[in-house]
């Protein structure tokens, strides 16, 4: 590594990319027969330009969406999300009964104090990768 690319890592720790600061990332425990689980946690961008997740991944699930749950004529159905745009100096909530990450078919059966790792694609191009507990 050269001495600059070691200075510029000591002095930029996070580098350029656009960080987000997420906090409280847990997936909801269901039995092993349920091929889904959801996931929930709370995202900051505290940067003066707005953010946009464009894809989530895992090696521990299939594939990983981000849906928002709608009420309609009384009816809860869920629809997918296919860019989640984080304002500028904002914070955006997955929680239950709202926004949430759908997580496929889990590699393996998941249990409470589980801590699996998801991929999170920025627009900007770089990837932030994130731990979620898994919770009862
Ligand atoms: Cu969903």
């Amino acid at each position: 590594m050269s001495r600059l690319l070691l200075i510029l890592l000591l002095v930029f720790p996070g580098g350029a990319s656009a960080e987000l600061d997420i906090h409280n990332a847990w997936i909801k425990n269901l039995p092993p027969a349920v091929p889904v689980r959801a996931g929930y946690m709370t995202i900051r961008n505290a940067r003066a330009d707005a953010i946009s997740i464009i894809a989530i991944h895992s090696d521990a699930f299939s594939s990983v969406e981000i849906h928002r749950t709608i009420a309609e004529d009384g009816m809860m159905r869920m629809e997918a999300v296919p860019t989640l745009v984080i304002e500028p100096d904002s914070t955006v909530k997955l929680a239950p009964g709202g926004l949430h990450l759908m997580m496929m078919n889990p590699a393996e059966p998941t249990k409470p104090g589980d801590v699996l790792q998801i991929v999170i694609e920025l627009d900007d191009g770089s990837t932030q990768n994130l731990n979620m507990t898994v919770k009862k």
